[in-house]
């Protein structure tokens, strides 16, 4: 596919930077880099993994990020990688966590033999997955390789053979997490809102009571492999498979797990990303000739839920909602902001959202823009995880939102906030929101060559 990628810097409506302080980057250089770490660095012939050495599978919303950036230069790629990760798929629709198409690796707890998976009825025989699903990405992202490809025989049957699956994955959500019928799914384990260890869940995990006998000895890997002071805790990951083992007993079954689980939260990225998918799931199919008035009815009632159940007035922002204790989670976290690209917040809530990230990025100690936690709050923590740093595909998923509600300027600030600290700081998992220490350092956090950074890259500069 022809590609024109100029060769300058390519932000000029920004407008909290003055031009001397806009980041002279180089896209072509960066493009190409991205491009190799897809084909080169994290891809395992049929499917890519998020980050070869702590991230050896393959992990769901990554792909799905993943097989956006591959769209952008190779469709084949793009459609064998939802479709590897697809033959995950259990019969119910859930669509795991992890896909492991190869059992031979070794160095991540929990791996392929942790969740007897295989014992499940329903769930996938010829390969090993998690018990666990993670934000429903997958219907926006099949609508953008149907859009990069609107023209290719071989993609629009691609997509109308594939949008089935995606559906599925919709009405199992629909169907087992939802008990009282709001159009809100429910998660059970940190993990599956993809911001594990998030100051959210701080306080609904303390309160869970481990007592010796209750987990299995386990070895974690990840903090040999990263750095040990930005992973999760040893408690954090203590309750991490407390909550996997009650989903094992229960053979993952959301309806059995929503009446014990003291994890239940209607979270607001998860939901955002159900609604922008069934949104995408309607667009293509009025493309497509498929009927999605099953689609329709979901959407109305989830966007309705959205708005009315998730807001907080005295946050001004969205927050998650704790099922079990009946409460909102009431903090300023980066999921909420996500709702813009969703298209849920009415306009004047639209604004006040996005007033939020430009005050943000007109703090006088310097931060790049959008930190994934409330950097007022004392639990900020710029450096660990899901604290405080910068996420790539939460970037890219508030850029989205921003630039739908016509918010172009702010937008472009997230995108070339994000485009500068890779080019300064490499292909890494999460990046420092302080401009002043992200400057002096060599490199960004957690994992290098990280597939979702690469992905998020190519469609940003592709659409520059
Ligand atoms: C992180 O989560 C995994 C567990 O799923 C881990 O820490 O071992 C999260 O950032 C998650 O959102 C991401 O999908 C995964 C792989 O990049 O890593």
């Amino acid at each position: 596919m022809f590609l024109f990628i100029p060769a300058m810097t390519i932000f000029t409506d920004q407008p909290n930077l003055h031009r001397s302080q806009m980041p002279q980057i180089n896209p072509k250089q960066l493009f190409k880099t991205a491009q190799e770490i897809l084909t080169e660095n994290t891809w395992e012939g049929r499917y890519t993994v998020p980050s070869p050495n702590l991230y050896p599978y393959q992990w769901n919303w990554d792909s799905g990020f993943v097989a956006m950036g591959f769209a952008h230069f190779d469709a084949q790629r793009a459609m064998l990688e939802l479709e590897s990760l697809f033959e995950g798929q259990w019969e119910n629709g859930m669509l795991p966590h992890i896909i492991f198409h190869s059992k031979k690796r070794e160095g991540y707890f929990p791996g392929p033999s942790y969740w007897e998976s295989n014992k499940v009825p329903g769930a996938p025989k010829a390969v090993d997955t998690s018990g666990i699903t993670q934000p429903p990405v997958h219907g926006f992202i099949l609508e953008k390789i149907f859009n990069l490809h609107r023209n290719s025989e071989e993609v629009r049957g691609f997509v109308k053979a594939f949008f089935p699956k995606v559906l599925q994955l919709h009405r199992y959500l629909y169907e087992y997490r939802d008990p009282q019928s709001e159009g809100l799914a429910f998660i059970f384990h940190p993990w599956a809102s993809g911001r594990d260890n998030s100051p959210l869940w701080d306080d609904l995990v303390k309160t869970i009571p481990i007592k010796p006998g209750d987990i299995p000895p386990y070895k974690r890997y990840d903090n040999l492999k990263a750095d040990p002071s930005e992973r999760p805790s040893d408690r954090d990951y203590d309750i991490y498979v407390y909550l996997m083992e009650l989903g094992k007993r229960h053979q993952y079954n959301g309806k059995a797990i929503a009446k014990e689980s003291p994890f239940l939260v209607q979270d607001t990225l998860f939901n955002a990303m159900l609604i922008r998918s069934n949104e995408a799931l309607m667009n293509l199919g009025a493309e497509l000739g498929i009927n999605t008035r099953e689609i329709q009815d979901w959407n109305t009632q989830s966007r309705k839920s959205f708005e009315d159940k998730l807001w907080v007035e005295a946050l001004g922002t969205y927050a998650p909602y704790d099922l079990q204790n009946e409460k909102h989670i009431a903090l300023r976290e980066i999921g909420a902001y996500t709702a813009l690209y969703a298209g849920v917040p009415s306009n004047e809530r639209a604004e006040v959202l996005k007033e939020y990230i430009e005050t943000l990025a007109d703090r006088p100690e310097g931060f790049r823009v959008m930190p994934s936690f409330d950097p007022d709050h004392w639990i900020f923590n710029p450096r660990k995880y899901w604290k405080g740093p910068i996420w790539p595909q939460m970037n890219w998923l508030v850029y989205q939102g921003l630039d739908r509600y016509g918010f172009k300027g702010t937008a472009n600030h997230v995108k070339s906030d994000f485009l500068d600290l890779v080019d300064k700081l490499g292909f890494h998992e999460y990046f420092d929101p302080r401009k002043s220490v992200a400057d002096q350092l060599e490199h960004g956090y957690g994992g290098d060559h990280f597939s979702w950074t690469a992905a998020v890259v190519l469609d940003f500069i592709a659409n520059s």
